[in-house]
């Protein structure tokens, strides 16, 4: 019977021969936040296999433990529990075994202490505890009881100072049922890494250098895949001497960095990696620029908003944060995921350009710092307004024409959702909204100025769509379009199809407000005599 941690041997259905006749049982879990298999013989009894388990959670005897399955359901922690694989793995929790283990408040402990202490003067005066008391000291328990069942809700600040204030304030995304950001992390790392030997279809590779290329049919640990199959399909590997395991390492630590808020989320990254992929393919620049300057357009997009925090730049200055005060002001957030990307290519074993020569690496790491940077919305005309001086005679040699062509690369990626089927570029939009909202929302809590466009008492979403694809989108794919001309049905169309859905809804919903207007005008006046 043993415990094994480090490299998991993939050991086929669970079940492993183990001397004569003998089979031992394999069992996966997460335990501490750490991926954990167990072996042990099926003649084994289950006290002997809950002390196995018992040690894997590091906890004394009186602790209880249990055990969920993937599906998050309670099983018997015992011999008969079912084999299974990495990518189904149990997760160990050790509860504590009686409540005065629990740390309380320290409210509730001083309440109890003063309470005793009164009983006891009382006792000494009168003789009895009087009725009040004995009332008193049973809310308590039964308070005490309550609060152990909410435990869970710590991030809520019902026990201060219990050093879950990292916990993430909005659990969104629904993970796998109560695994905790970490243990989520290793859940994907384990499934990425189990099926990136998988090959990709033939299909699947076609359909991902298109746009219409649908996010919302894959999970994260999928996405890591192609994501990966993306730096395969390009050559960087061979090019760039990538070992495939720094690849992975890297792709894995980005996925880490990206945070669960609604839109600029780990999907978001993906999504704009994906669209510049189909880019490079579509428009044939494999043949235009270097493979340097697709490997920095490429990872720019990958890392463009790494650890973002669901608040813009104009927030992050006017609440002052850390990062408007570290980088003066100066698209703080741009300057923040760029610095992200480059603490995480710090570690040798995510490092991709750890074999390039140092004047490779430097002139990557411009090339990086400049497209990043020119993700910064505002900045928007200044990088439009010089693609536009430079297309009619554009030069595929000049390194100025280059780099402005590669920040408009990032930057048409980066806002072309609704270059996509409207069925995958809609949800975007609503993700946008609520991200925007809870900004506003936080602006108005800290009496700071609100966004117009982010409140959600003023913002119509058909009509500011509708503009932002009229006076945004539509001139700078139309500038783009002009230098490639086949990203004419690839983009600019589902865009003017995207602008004919949203006028139409602004159409309706503007129809339905002025028939609500003339009801309301229509009735008798309500009130008075
Ligand atoms: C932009 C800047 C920062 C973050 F606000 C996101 F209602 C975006 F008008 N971004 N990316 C895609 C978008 C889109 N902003 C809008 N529509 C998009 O499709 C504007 C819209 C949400 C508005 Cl530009
Ligand atoms: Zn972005």
């Amino acid at each position: 019977m043993s415990l094994s941690t480090g490299p998991i041997f993939m050991s086929g259905a669970g079940h492993v021969p183990h001397g004569p006749g003998m089979t031992t049982k394999i069992i996966y879990f997460m335990v501490n936040g750490k991926l954990e298999k167990a072996e042990f013989g099926c003649d084994c009894s289950a006290a002997d296999v809950k002390d196995l388990f018992r040690a894997a959670a590091e906890v004394e005897p009186h602790h209880v433990l249990k055990m969920y399955n993937w599906r998050g359901s309670v099983v018997n922690i015992s011999p008969r529990l079912e084999a299974n694989t990495p990518d189904s793995c149990y997760r160990l929790e050790a509860v504590a075994s009686d409540l005065h283990s629990v740390p309380m408040p320290p409210e509730l402990d001083s309440m109890e202490h003063r309470l005793n202490h009164l009983e006891t003067k009382v006792i000494e005066d009168v003789g009895k505890t009087p009725d009040a008391i004995f009332e008193l000291k049973s809310q308590v328990e039964s308070f005490k009881r309550k609060l152990e069942s909410v435990k869970h809700l710590s991030w809520m600040g019902l026990f201060k100072g219990d050093g879950n204030q990292h916990l993430p304030k909005t659990p969104l995304k629904a993970r796998t049922p109560q695994l905790s950001v970490q243990e989520e992390h290793q859940r994907v790392r384990m499934k990425f890494l189990n099926m990136s030997s998988l090959q990709v279809t033939g299909e699947v590779r076609e359909l991902l250098k298109t746009p219409i290329f649908d996010n919302w049919q894959w999970e994260e640990a999928e996405m890591l895949v192609l994501l990966q199959v993306m730096y395969t399909d390009l050559d960087f590997l061979t090019a760039f001497h990538i070992e495939l395991e720094v690849l992975q390492n890297f792709l894995f630590q980005v996925y880490c960095h990206y945070n669960n808020i609604p839109f600029h989320n780990f999907q978001h990254c993906f999504c704009v990696t994906q669209m510049m992929y189909g880019l490079i393919w579509l428009t044939d620049l494999r043949n235009k620029l270097g493979r340097v300057e697709l490997l920095i357009m490429l990872t720019s997009a990958l890392c463009h908003d790494l650890d973002h925090p669901g608040y813009n730049n104009v927030y992050q200055i006017n609440a002052q944060t850390d990062l408007a005060l570290r980088y003066n002001d100066i698209s703080p957030l741009e300057n923040h995921h760029c610095a992200v990307a480059f603490g995480i290519l710090s570690k040798p074993e995510c490092n991709i350009l750890k074999n390039l020569s140092s004047e490779q690496y430097k002139h990557i790491r411009g090339g990086m710092i400049k497209c990043i940077l020119a993700t910064d919305m505002a900045r928007h005309n200044e990088i439009l307004n010089r693609f536009k001086v430079l297309q009619p005679v554009f030069d595929f040699t000049n390194r100025e024409h280059k780099e402005v062509l590669m920040k408009i690369m990032v930057k048409v990626s980066d806002i072309s959702n609704e270059a996509r089927p409207m069925e995958v570029a809609e949800p975007w939009l609503d993700c946008l909204l609520q991200e925007f909202f809870n900004q506003s929302d936080s602006e108005k809590l800290k009496g700071l100025p609100v966004t117009p466009f982010m409140d959600r008492d003023k913002v119509s979403k058909p009509s500011s769509q509708t503009n932002f694809i009229r006076f945004v989108l539509l001139p700078l794919f139309t500038e783009l379009t002009k230098l490639f001309p086949c990203l004419e049905q690839h983009i600019l169309e589902p865009v003017r199809r995207a602008l004919d859905y949203y006028s139409d809804m602004e159409r309706a919903s503007k129809e339905v407000k002025e028939e609500e207007e003339e009801e309301e005008e229509a009735k008798p006046p309500t009130g008075g005599r």
